[in-house]
């Protein structure tokens, strides 16, 4: 190993272990023995390939507490949260276990024969996951990379590798051949790296910044691989007068200060219809208030620490020369947790050109703009270079679907602010991404498509 690298809890801001940094050449033996494990799972029947992801779901589903604790004190995330993400892995294993019995083929008329296509897999799948959501982003690689008959090796961010660890061995708990599911622990630019140009890695599934993805995706394209981006957002939540306001301001907190804001699809700018931007603030300053921010490890809890002192200190770095409205509540200066990296929840009225009504924070800050009318608002919340998610808040059903069909993101809902399930299809436009991923789908884009004819003439 190249090292090892020393984890904080963002709460206390206190060391909690060391993890080793694999070099290069540790990358490529991984490879190798994935290179070996996978053409025997390929190999298997379909329905002895479903009897081990579920088994590997049974074995999570038992380990929810575990790892939920382990999010805990590596991420920060409240308990409640972590609970949910270890479940949703369980969930996403689960559902991509009844794959490789359905990832059926197709039989084409043709003349003179028989032709059929196959889904092949690609071999051996790299999956590079960033900080935020560290079980969850790499079960939705992983889970349905295995299913379509693939080896993985997966990168967690060298900030959270504590559940990804524990997901390779409850992997071998649960059945997996050795080599099949390799969790390679080090940093982005040796690993993450190696991923990308080691020409026995088939396809890569990267999500983190645009800017990394971009130059995953360029090195990727010089080896003619595949990849999968999932990458930053700007998401609006828009919000029209005909709403109903009281409903659109108590969930707005949640939309975007759920894990600190770190999240790909926090609804980071509010835009409200200009006849009812003052009544909406009027609502929203309470729900800001009631936000529970503090201890990750208390049940009541809705928002923990950021991720990193340096993380914190850029996302602060927005909040320069900003009309600050209200802000939520942060752990003070007597509290024994004041030590970690905190950052109230904070809304922002911003102008439309200000960076914080265009790019990505990463944090718990909110910019709220007015809108005029319907096209203006369609208009606004395209005006970034990002379109992952966003929510629409109207009573009107035509309004509804045609503002809908206009803002260019991967993911909406209206009247929620639901983004992921692990049954629909989720990714982004624009510089949000590239490829999709759950749903149905999803086992399907970890395979390539085999067509044979066979002659039948005499
Ligand atoms: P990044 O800095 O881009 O890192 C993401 C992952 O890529 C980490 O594992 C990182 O490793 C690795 N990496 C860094 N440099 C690399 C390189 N040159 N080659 C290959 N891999 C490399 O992102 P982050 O700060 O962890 O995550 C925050 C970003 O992720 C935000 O922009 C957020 O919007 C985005 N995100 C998007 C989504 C979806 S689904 N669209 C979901 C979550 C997050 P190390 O960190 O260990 O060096």
């Amino acid at each position: 190993m190249s090292g090892t690298f020393t984890l904080i809890n963002p709460a206390t801001a206190q060391p909690i272990g060391e993890v080793a940094r694999a070099s290069v050449e540790q990358v490529d033996e991984a490879v190798a023995r994935a290179v070996i494990a996978q053409r025997a799972w390929a190999g298997l029947a379909p329905v002895a390939r479903a009897d081990v992801l579920r088994s590997f779901a049974r074995v999570v589903e038992a380990h929810v507490e575990e790892l939920a604790q382990l999010e805990v004190r590596n991420s920060g995330h409240p308990i409640g949260s972590a609970r949910w993400e270890a479940s949703h892995v369980a969930q996403v294993l689960n559902f991509y276990a009844g794959a490789p019995e359905r990832l059926s083929g197709r039989q084409i008329p043709v003349a003179g024969g028989l032709d059929v296509t196959f889904h092949e897999p690609y071999g051996v799948v790299g999956v590079i996951v960033p900080w935020n959501f560290p079980m969850t982003i790499a079960s939705w690689g992983f889970a349905p990379a295995l299913a379509a008959g693939n080896a993985v090796v997966l990168k967690p961010a060298e900030l959270t590798p504590l559940t990804a660890i524990r997901l390779g061995e409850l992997a071998l708990e649960a059945g997996l051949p050795e080599g099949l599911f390799q969790v390679v622990t080090g940093s982005g630019s040796v690993v993450g790296q190696r991923f990308v140009s080691h020409p026995d890695v088939r396809k890569v599934v990267f999500t983190g910044s645009t800017s990394v993805g971009t130059d995953v995706a360029a090195g990727c394209a010089r080896e003619l691989k595949p990849v999968t981006l999932e990458l930053g957002g700007k998401s609006a939540n828009i919000v029209f007068a005909d709403a109903d306001l009281e409903k659109a301001a108590a969930s707005a907190p949640g939309a975007v200060f759920d894990n600190a804001g770190q999240d790909c699809c926090a609804r980071s700018r509010i835009l409200v219809q200009r006849s009812v931007y003052d009544r909406f603030l009027e609502l929203l300053e309470p729900a800001v208030a009631a936000w529970r921010v503090g201890d990750p490890a208390d049940e009541s809890t809705e928002m923990g620490p950021l991720i990193s002192a340096s993380h914190r200190s850029t996302v602060e770095g927005f909040l320069d020369g900003a009309e600050v409205a209200f802000r939520g509540s942060a752990p003070a200066a007597d509290d024994p947790l004041a030590g970690g990296f905190w950052l109230p929840p904070t809304v922002v009225r911003a102008d439309r050109g200000h960076r914080l009504a265009r790019e990505e924070v990463f944090g718990p800050v909110v910019a709220v703009l007015p809108f005029d009318d319907e096209p203006d608002a369609i208009r606004l919340a395209n005006d970034t270079i990002y379109g992952l998610a966003g929510s629409i808040w109207t009573e009107n059903l035509g309004r509804a679907v045609r503002v809908a069909r206009g803002v260019k993101s991967g993911v909406l809902s209206v009247n929620s602010h639901s983004s992921v399930r692990y049954s629909t299809p989720f990714g982004g436009m624009k510089a949000s991404g590239l490829g999709r991923e759950l749903g149905p789908d999803a086992a399907e884009h970890f395979t390539e498509t085999k067509n044979v004819f066979f002659a039948t003439d005499v």
